[in-house]
């Protein structure tokens, strides 16, 4: 693929929410924020966890960067590996008040809107290239009913109503740091340099493949 020297990749990370004091998706969207990867250069933007809010900071920042490609990363604590999302669905249901204390429950995400909508990220191919250089990874089917999934679907809606063909966007799920799972015996970890390098190469790869991979994701739930 010849390199795009002026395609912009919007990457955005969350502020720390549920009392946690760091959230290691905005660390690692700021440790990638400059970073030039396959011909784009990528922009972190850090958003609020808070409904509706967060939305409103991403939408400013797809306005003022018309980026080719989009990728938020959200903490999934306890998962175990990178996990890209497959499905962003329309419904707000919060088991913890956002950090403005809003907790919806059962409401749609954009009102009338499609129930779902899929990542437009090569998803398969991303666990697959991270597999083979030794990151655990694997296709994750829900995002969740927080605000990461808020923002995702509220995402995927945008560039589907846009009708931008060329942008592609999704979600990507990451583990807890190795300081947030210390007293609690069990608890799945993943260091940041790691998760540096396993973002840097999922965007690689979303801006390296056109088509995604035809496999099997390797699960049945
Ligand atoms: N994770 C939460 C919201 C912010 C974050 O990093 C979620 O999975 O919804």
């Amino acid at each position: 693929m010849t390199a795009d020297t002026n395609a912009r990749i919007l990457l955005t990370g969350f502020e720390p929410f549920d009392k946690d004091p760091i959230n290691p998706s905005w660390e690692v969207a700021r440790a990638l924020d400059g970073a030039e990867i396959a011909g784009g250069s990528v922009h972190a933007v850090q958003l609020p966890c808070v409904f509706g809010d967060a939305v409103a900071v991403l939408d400013e920042a797809l306005a003022r960067l018309q980026p080719t490609l989009v990728i938020s990363l959200g903490l999934a604590s306890g998962r175990s590996d990178i996990t890209p999302e497959r499905v962003a669905i329309n419904i707000d249901d919060a088991r913890i008040p956002d950090n403005a204390g809003k907790q919806p429950v059962d409401e749609a995400v954009v009102d009338k809107a499609p129930a779902a909508y899929f990542s437009t990220l090569p998803i398969k191919a991303m666990v697959r290239n991270l597999r083979e250089v030794g990151m655990p990874a694997s296709v994750s089917n829900t995002a969740g009913t927080f605000v990461c999934n808020h923002v995702f679907y509220a995402l995927m809606h945008r560039l589907a109503r846009r009708g931008a063909p060329g942008v592609r966007g999704g979600f990507i799920h990451i583990p807890a740091l190795p300081q947030q799972a210390a007293n609690m015996p069990g608890m799945a970890s993943m260091a940041l340099s790691t998760q540096v390098e396993a973002i840097r190469a999922a965007i690689h790869t979303a801006m390296t493949t056109k088509e995604d991979l035809r496999e099997n994701a390797g699960q049945l739930h």
